[in-house]
């Protein structure tokens, strides 16, 4: 397994990129510009700096999160064509930089989602939760103006000012789309781009919805088994894979997250590692990563991975704010810290374990 990181860049993220790298064991960064827009193709030598920024803490850039998906290809319009092109692009200038992993969401308008930011635990720390409750009392605009004051200045990739000015121009982009209908676009999308990340040993890797139910009427397609199945059976390639998260997956009860793992396994292509704790119905916090200490079983989880012969990249997915640290919410360093350390430990134990 190859441990990671996902790092906003010296200019997007408070933690120094060499306090990264004093992780135990930790291999690399999955990264992003944040200054790019759906739609924008990544030049090469914006990736090089990037690279560069990594490996100035001695870290490799071992993938990308995320190239986002523009809108006129997730619903389909006229315009897709070119917005693919672009993609194809990007796909190339970052081959270019031997960077091999795109995780990516096809989700219409809104990306993940939280309706508290700041949590407040019994032991004063901070975390992320989703009560559906909130939702239904608000409308999806409301939503920009929530996230906006909840993010202590950060910017929130997919909660920029200038989509909410584009609200209702997107809204009625999606008009009409159905489940099936985003489900073809996007094997339309997949049956352009993997040819391509074959031939230049990229690989795709899609992030399921989170949470992963409906939410206000817009259709989701990444939300169970049957869903994952779906897409890497539209393009039977391994270059079209997943990104296998366990807790947007695993805040909905109903999703077996290690079943889930022996069945679709060989195509997953990067894990987040994460656990939430459940509330009550469609109301979820994200704990820290221990089974102890949410609704998931962390080691059965780890289980599957290591029966399912999974070697790639894995990270810890969000993190509690703690120790007083000033941090973008979910992404603080010391709770995702204790978290990947975590993680390891499962690793080594249920590795050495199966081998004697
Ligand atoms: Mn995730």
């Amino acid at each position: 397994m190859k441990w990671g990181f996902r790092w906003y860049g010296t200019e997007g993220d408070p933690i120094p990129i060499q306090h990264v790298k004093q992780i135990p064991a930790i291999d690399g960064i999955v990264g992003t510009l944040l200054n790019k827009m759906p739609g924008d193709v990544w030049e090469i030598d914006e990736i090089k700096e990037l690279k560069a920024e990594v490996q100035a803490g001695d870290l490799e850039l071992l993938g990308i999160e995320s190239v986002a998906i523009h809108d006129a290809i997730k619903a389909g319009t006229d315009e897709r064509d070119q917005y693919i092109d672009n993609y194809i692009q990007t796909i190339r200038n970052l081959a270019a930089c031997d960077v091999r992993l795109i995780c990516y969401s096809f989700k219409p308008i809104f990306g993940w989602f939280k309706t508290n930011m700041n949590y407040e635990l019994p032991d004063g720390s901070t975390t992320l939760q989703f009560d559906q409750s909130v939702i239904d009392e608000l409308e999806p605009q409301d939503l920009y103006k929530r996230i906006a004051s909840q993010s202590k200045g950060f910017q929130i990739s997919g909660w920029e000012e200038e989509r909410l000015a584009k609200f209702n121009g997107l809204v009625a982009m999606y008009d009409g789309v159905t489940e099936e209908i985003l489900f073809e676009n996007l094997k339309y999308f997949l049956e352009k781009v993997i040819p391509v990340c074959e031939e230049v040993d990229v690989k795709m890797a899609i992030h399921p919805d989170d949470p992963p139910w409906e939410i206000f009427d817009f259709p989701r397609i990444t939300k169970n088994l049957a869903d994952l199945k779906r897409i890497i059976n539209a393009v039977d390639s391994p270059y079209n894979g997943l990104t296998f998260c366990t807790g947007a997956l695993g805040a909905d009860p109903n999703n077996d997250i290690p079943q889930m793992i022996r069945e679709v396994g060989d195509r997953i292509n990067f894990v987040h590692f994460r656990n939430v704790g459940f509330l009550g119905e469609q109301n979820f916090i994200e704990t820290a990563h221990l089974s102890t200490e949410g609704s998931l079983d962390m080691y059965a989880i780890m289980e599957a991975l290591v029966d399912v012969g999974y070697e790639g990249l894995l990270r810890p997915d969000h993190g509690r704010t703690v120790w007083g640290e000033v941090a973008r919410p979910g992404y603080g360093l010391y709770d995702r810290a204790m978290g990947l350390t975590y993680t390891q430990g499962l690793h080594e134990a249920i590795t050495k374990a199966k081998k004697k």
